[in-house]
């Protein structure tokens, strides 16, 4: 029998490639020397650097699943994923500035535009010289995308856009608007279209008082009578499978993401028991304290093995929706649950920002929330399991 790895209990690292490996230690080493450094200063002060953008893209985290002739490095899916991990292990707002610009922008601009989108847009995207935002949740629709309000009526040239959109990451400090909105044209359908900044009747309000992901600046997009040419509809794709095409992705790298998060967490509490003492010995040599180790370390193994399973079936063509939301849906709640034991298992050092627990845990409400909330996700597995329908 072999030998027991604590960190590594069911041994992730021995199905990895050899590339999937240098991939995550290059994405760790870049978390813990450039981003560490500055995510409570930035948390505190809600400051989002936009230059951490280049320097994702300097290392190659942008949009790293793409094809090289358009800026990425030809990644693999579980690649991706361990770069989300690396990333949120830091924090979720990272993570979240990384994958809207990879799964939300990137990919749509890829999988649906034309070609002079691809060469316009992507190589900048994948450089961080240019930052990205996707626009779908409404100020009225946001488990339900499809009640959107957001207008594309035809004009000679192109289209005009009148809406708004609400709880966008990226959106004040973005040049390009990767957004959904009924196109008239194609019969009310909900079509993607790429803005611009500086187009008129184009602005990105940053939403202020955020309790949760102050890293990540978030915002709303207004479009109040944007006119745009042909040349902004992404062609290749109508109705919502549009943006869900997107989110499978996105939320695929959550699943990872936030295992980054709780795995900081489990760190933090196992560090700290052991170096606290009381009742003259150390918190680590409880039998409740050492419960909580065991299982921490369980889910964070298996939501890993999870998420790298269904990673292996992105690849290979077969991995379903459903089993997308089911590690997502997991992988966040129990996250998120591991995050509010860490925290209170610092005791009252856990409400400081110096240990770091807090803010992963305020952080782990909104994921919990985004990219489908834990709820929704429920209703998605009740909907295949019994083929009954009950979000309305
Ligand atoms: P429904 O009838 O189920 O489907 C409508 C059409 O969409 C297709 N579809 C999918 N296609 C691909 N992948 C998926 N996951 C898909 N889910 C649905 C479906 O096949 C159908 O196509 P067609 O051709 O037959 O028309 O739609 P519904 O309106 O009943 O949807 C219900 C529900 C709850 C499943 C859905 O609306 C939902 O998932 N709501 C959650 C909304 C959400 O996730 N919003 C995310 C906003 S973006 C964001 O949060 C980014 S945060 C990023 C960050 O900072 O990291
Ligand atoms: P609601 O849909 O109003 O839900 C409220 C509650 O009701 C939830 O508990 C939900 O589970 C429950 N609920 C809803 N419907 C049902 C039902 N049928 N049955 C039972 N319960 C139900 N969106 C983007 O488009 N782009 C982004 O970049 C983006 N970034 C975000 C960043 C942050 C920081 C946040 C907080 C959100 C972001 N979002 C983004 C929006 C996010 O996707 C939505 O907040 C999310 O989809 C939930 O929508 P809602 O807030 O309108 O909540």
């Amino acid at each position: 029998l072999g030998a027991f790895d604590w960190q590594d209990p069911l041994q992730l690292d021995t199905l990895l490639t050899e590339e999937e490996r240098m991939i995550r230690d290059s994405a760790h080493s870049f978390a813990q020397e450039k981003l560490a450094p500055r995510v409570i200063d930035a948390y505190r002060e809600e400051q989002t650097d936009p230059s951490i953008f280049r320097e994702m893209g300097e290392v190659g985290l942008l949009g790293a699943t793409l094809p090289e002739e358009y800026g990425g490095i030809g990644a693999s899916y579980v690649a991706y994923g361990l770069i989300a991990r690396e990333v949120e292990r830091v924090d979720s707002g990272y993570r979240s500035m990384m994958s809207v610009q990879s799964s939300l922008v990137m990919y749509p601009i890829y999988a649906y535009g034309s070609e002079e989108q691809r060469q316009k847009y992507l190589p900048g995207l994948a450089q961080g010289t240019l930052i990205g935002c996707f626009g779908l949740t409404e100020p009225d629709a946001g488990s339900d995308p499809g009640g959107m309000k957001t207008r594309a009526v035809k004009t000679d040239g192109g289209y005009r856009l009148t809406g708004s959109k609400m709880w966008i990451s990226n959106s004040p400090i973005a040049d390009v608007f990767v957004v959904w909105a009924k196109s008239e044209a194609h019969g009310g359908k909900i079509r993607g279209f790429v803005l611009e900044k500086g187009m008129k009747g184009l602005s990105a309000p940053k939403i202020g008082g955020k309790l949760s992901l102050r890293a990540s600046i978030t915002g709303e997009i207004v479009m109040d009578g944007v006119e745009v040419g042909e040349d902004a509809l992404l062609p290749g794709v109508e109705g919502l499978k549009g943006p869900f095409g997107c989110l499978n992705r996105a939320r695929y790298g959550i699943a990872w993401g936030v295992m980054g998060a709780a795995e900081f967490c489990w760190h933090a509490a196992r560090q700290y028991g052991l170096d606290r003492h009381q009742f003259g010995r150390p918190l680590a040599q409880t039998q409740l304290f050492q419960k909580k180790l065991a299982d921490m370390q369980t889910e964070i193994a298996l939501g890993l093995q999870a998420a790298l399973q269904v990673g292996r079936l992105i690849e290979t063509g077969g991995a379903s929706p459903e089993a997308i939301s089911l590690i997502k849906r997991n992988n966040c709640g129990k996250a998120l649950d591991m995050a509010r034991m860490a925290r209170d298992m610092h005791g009252g050092n856990g409400i400081s920002e110096e240990f770091q627990v807090m803010r992963h845990m305020v952080n782990l409400e909104t994921v919990n929330t985004y990219e489908g909330t834990h709820d929704v996700h429920a209703l998605i597995l009740g909907r295949a399991q019994t083929g009954l329908q009950a979000f309305m």
